[in-house]
């Protein structure tokens, strides 16, 4: 096995070059793209320095310093780079490379693939294109010319505005592209194909015309005005919200099939993953036009969070990723449902950071040892990362955050910072001491704050003991206390808001290991804890019963109030998996019945309210974890649930199942609603007066046939799995036929059959890697059937034979030579075994050894393994 070193965030040194400008040339040829730059080099030291440009995966045709030709007698390179000493205080390098896009299906620097040339430069791709100081902090001015054959490549794209055009003899373009804005080179973005261009122009609040343009692939203009409205979108609030403003004339987004993740935000050029902008009624679900404002949101804030002012090193990653979906989450949250998307927020970090923090590849957001730095765009350095901006955001207020990033610009615009620059400016701004706070940066791990209560009827004095403890994680064996919010309400025994000292909601400060809060209340009050997921914590408080009736409905924090159900159900789902024949209390459904008659409450909430905690989520409350226990007692409690609630199930599904499509808040929450009724109705396992279990699979069969809307019908096919085989492979074989050819609906058909719970999943994933939309280089395709396998089918996934672990294993070790970056994200349900039974744990870390051994292991797969093991 090779040993990738790793990269310490201690060892930083300021670089010894600077680029003052670079000019590319790029001659686009399928497996021999000729690149040429032009780079002009100031020295940033006091004396003789070393200049190293990374470069690796190219073949170096030629190098020039100030005209003269160097020889290999004048530098040393190997397949890292290229580096020499030189004394002069400036200089000019050119150098000629080939590089081969056809054959490079890591899709990371410059690639061929669906018919269109483009690039991925963040976080080290720039160095697979040409020799550079590959770095964050090394900021330059680009121009870039692009050369490629007219018909087939009509469109040529780079970052800035295009300032000349020429056509050549030899049938081919030439085109040029200046980028004013200095920046480092993973900003950089090439894209050459031929194109649908859907344009409109935004008009800025200093009255400056923006060209828009988002290019999709031939035929699907009609699927990209969503997209474009959510750009719009974008950009108005921006305004408001954070009185930022666009800066080039040209805004443009390029969609395409092969994509490692969802979209890179490329300087005036995003490169978009298809699936993350295309839409219509017929092909995308609600989720996925929420999914699309979202990202198209996210790329476009980094315009200032991250391309203005950048960061220095990869290991301050988060001063742009936690900041700008912190931003993003915001800008869905005004436009959208507050609560349900703080459920869906506060659902990531518990299903996804809280098990990354307790496995192998636990890091603080702001690592500091990198081997891959691929390996790091995490749950923690983006969602921990938002959740700690959350925190100084609840903690400074809003107007006092706004002048803390406009202090942020005003004293980094244009230049590469660190995430300690940012909370300086947010504290010279607000005259907040945060240095305390600071430590939520070098800390990993998730704290557990444990609250205890007292009440003393005499005095009238109750008591609300907090308590912090982080363990030690893989990373970092000593945990020190941080700077909890604990966003507390006090209700009365009859659910009354109660006025306690500082008000009936108010914010707790935990900095010590243990602290009292002590408030005057003539009654005992029920208190309701961590609310609006106010940190990123574990509580440890254990509601009684009678506290979780008074306060569900009493909630008045919508989130809080679903993080209340959540808990009722916790209680009872752990009691069951201690005790199989635990009886679930009726006071569940009475509960529910309650919730679903509340006419007050918005109907994406109730669909929420109606879901259980997650099997991911409910691992969270274990040591160690009895797979088959918890999935038993999630499904029955399902069952419970359905069968008490028949009627009331049914009268919503009708109330609110519509057969008239329409996009809007209210039809999406409606939808959503509709939806969750169905799917509980196709869990209840016995007739009853009002429903009899064919009826219900009639229901979904007809919803199926008659859906006119992709929401709709995948909600049907998903459901329909729970019903007799031949339904589902009814409904299965329609979308076939239906959809057949159109790649990002397939991807949802994958998804749906690789879920199955039974043990035929492993033919059917077989088979289906045989379907001509299947193609093991297109991520898409890989993650819509092992992700989904893997990430939601926890039946055959955790099998006891071991069956799932090996079949996720067999795929990796293909997917390492084509796409390791793919690779290594699929592995994460595989490392992440320490709660595990000794079994499961043992058989997994058998399938860890043997991938420990295959031939040209990538360094991505290399780290997580290694780390993996050592654990
Ligand atoms: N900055 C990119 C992610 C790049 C991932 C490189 N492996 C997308 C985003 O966060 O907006
Ligand atoms: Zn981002």
């Amino acid at each position: 096995m090779n040993t990738p070193a790793a990269k310490l965030l201690k060892d930083y040194k300021k670089p010894n070059f600077l680029v003052d400008n670079i000019e590319l040339t790029i001659e686009l040829n399928a497996e021999q793209t000729k690149v040429c730059s032009k780079t002009r080099y100031i020295n940033n030291t006091t004396g003789k320095g070393e200049l190293f440009l990374n470069g690796e995966q190219q073949k170096l045709l030629s190098i020039k310093l100030d005209g003269q030709t160097l020889t290999s007698d004048d530098y040393h390179i190997d397949e890292s780079g290229l580096s020499f000493s030189t004394n002069l205080d400036a200089f000019e390098l050119v150098i000629e490379t080939e590089i081969d896009p056809v054959n490079n299906t890591s899709l990371e620097g410059l690639y061929l693939s669906g018919g269109a040339y483009c690039t991925q430069c963040e976080a080290e791709g720039f160095r697979r294109i040409t020799f550079y100081p590959d770095r964050p902090d090394v900021l330059a001015k680009f121009t870039t010319h692009i050369i490629a054959n007219t018909k087939e490549y009509p469109y040529l794209l780079s970052n800035g505005n295009k300032t000349a055009e020429e056509k050549l003899d030899d049938g081919r373009t030439k085109v040029t592209w200046v980028d004013p804005f200095r920046k480092p080179c993973y900003l950089f973005a090439l894209v050459a194909g031929d194109f649908d261009v859907l344009r409109d122009s935004f008009t800025t609040k200093s009255n400056r015309e923006i060209a828009l343009e988002i290019f999709v692939d031939k035929g699907n203009m009609g699927r990209a005005p969503h997209a474009m409205e959510s750009l719009k979108a974008s950009m108005r609030w921006d305004e408001e919200r954070f009185n930022l403003e666009y800066d080039l004339d040209i805004y443009m987004i390029v969609a395409v099939d092969f994509f490692n993740m969802g979209a890179m935000e490329n300087k005036g050029l995003n490169v978009f993953n298809s699936s993350c902008v295309l839409a219509d009624s017929q092909s995308a679900t609600d989720a996925e036009y929420l999914r699309i404002e979202s990202i198209v949101g996210h790329e476009y804030f980094h315009n200032w969070t991250g391309n203005r002012v950048t960061c220095r090193d990869w290991f301050q990653l988060s001063l742009k990723e936690g900041l700008t979906v912190f931003r993003d989450q915001e800008f869905s949250m005004d436009l959208g449902s507050r609560a349900v998307n703080r459920i869906q927020q506060v659902g990531v970090m518990r299903d996804h950071q809280f098990a990354e923090d307790a496995g192998p590849m636990s890091h603080p957001i702001r690592p500091e040892s990198v081997i891959e730095m691929n390996n790091f765009y995490t749950v923690t350095v983006y969602d921990k990362g938002a959740e700690v901006i959350r925190m100084m955001h609840s903690i400074l207020g809003e107007d006092k955050f706004q002048q803390g990033m406009a202090l942020y610009f005003e004293r980094h615009d244009g230049q590469a910072v660190t995430c300690d620059d940012f909370v300086a400016a947010m504290e010279d701004a607000s005259k907040i001491d945060l240095s305390l706070f600071r430590r939520w940066y070098s800390q990993s791990g998730t704290p557990i704050v444990t609250a205890t209560e007292d009440y003393d009827a005499d005095s009238g004095v109750y008591k609300l003991t907090l308590s912090q403890n982080t363990q030690p994680t893989a990373d970092q064996k000593n945990k020190l206390p941080l700077h909890i919010p604990i966003n507390v309400g006090f209700f009365s025994q009859t659910g009354q808001p109660l006025a306690v000292e500082g008000g009936a909601e108010q914010v707790l400060n935990l900095t010590q290991p243990s602290q009292t809060f002590e408030f005057n209340a003539f009654e005992k009050p029920y208190v309701s804890l961590l609310r609006d997921f106010s940190a990123p914590v574990k509580l440890n408080f254990e509601y009684s019963d009678d506290a979780l009736a008074c306060l569900i409905p009493a909630e008045t924090s919508d989130f809080t109030k679903w993080e209340l159900t959540q808990a009722l159900y916790v209680k009872h789902l752990k009691a069951k998996i201690s005790d199989s024949n635990y009886q679930y209390p009726s006071s569940i459904p009475q509960i529910l019945k309650q919730i679903l008659m509340d006419t007050s409450l918005d109907k994406a909430l109730l669909a929420e309210l109606l879901c259980l905690p997650t099997f991911a989520t409910m691992l969270e409350h274990f040591e160690t974890v009895d797979v088959d226990a918890i999935l038993s007692a999630r499904k029955s409690l399902i069952e419970f649930i359905a069968e008490s609630l028949v009627t009331e199930l049914q009268q919503t599904y009708s109330a609110n199942h519509s057969s008239q499509y329409q996009y809007s808040q209210k039809a999406i929450a409606q939808r959503s609603l509709a939806n969750v009724c169905l799917s509980l109705l196709a869990d209840v396992k016995q007739d009853s007066p009002a429903a009899t279990q064919a009826e219900i699979a009639q229901l979904v069969v007809e919803q199926f046939d008659s859906a006119d809307n992709m929401t709709d019908s995948l909600a049907a096919m998903n459901i329909a799995r729970k019903l007799p085989e031949q339904v589902f492979s009814n409904i299965l074989k329609q979308f076939d036929q239906k959809w057949r050819g159109d790649a990002l609906v397939m991807d949802k058909w994958f998804s749906t059959q690789a879920r199955m719970e039974s043990d035929t999943v492993f033919d059917k994933l077989d088979d289906l890697q045989q379907h001509p939309d299947f193609n093991w280089k297109n991520p898409n395709k890989v993650r819509s059937l092992f992700g989904a396998f893997a990430m939601g089918n926890h039946e055959q996934f955790h099998h006891s034979s071991g069956r799932g672990y090996q079949y996720l294993a067999s795929v990796i070790t293909k997917l390492n030579t084509i796409n390791p970056q793919i690779a290594a994200r699929l592995i994460n349900p595989l490392i992440q075994y320490r709660k595990l039974d000794p079994s499961r744990q043992n058989l997994i870390k058998l399938e860890l050894e043997k991938l420990a051994k295959i031939e040209n292991l990538s360094s991505d797969l290399y780290e997580k393994i290694t780390k993996a093991l050592k654990a």
